[in-house]
């Protein structure tokens, strides 16, 4: 019988390798949570400056840059747009650098999307 013995071998040793497929089926192109990035309004950051600001780490236009920092002045906070988290967190800090190297309070935060 050594033929049925090497079928039962084998078996055993397929049972102990192959791994227990998955009975919960997830889509495969699941995206990473987004991360809002939001300018906050302060008292003494010149408006232009804000401006500038955005146009460099956020790559809007002079009309887009003024109306979010027209928000902010007007509202309290603006959302700017959303992206992966490490990307969110470190446009966030960079932007919050350039006004603290010229001395303004000028603030960015993230929160996650809801
Ligand atoms: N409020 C500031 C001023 O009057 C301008 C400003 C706008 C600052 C938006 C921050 O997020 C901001 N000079």
């Amino acid at each position: 019988m050594r033929y049925a013995d090497d079928v039962a071998a084998n078996r055993d040793v397929m049972s102990k390798t192959l791994a227990t497929p998955r009975t919960k089926l997830r889509p495969k192109t699941k995206r990473p949570p987004l991360y809002k990035v939001i300018l906050l309004n302060d008292d003494y950051t010149p408006r232009e400056f804000v401006v500038l600001v955005l146009k460099a780490v956020f790559r809007m236009n002079e009309d887009e840059a003024y109306r979010v920092m027209m928000t902010a002045h007007r509202r309290g906070a603006c959302v700017i747009a959303v992206y992966a988290k490490d990307v969110a967190e470190t446009k966030a800090k960079e932007a919050t650098e350039l006004g603290k190297a010229k001395g303004y309070p000028l603030f960015f935060t993230t929160e996650p999307e809801e």
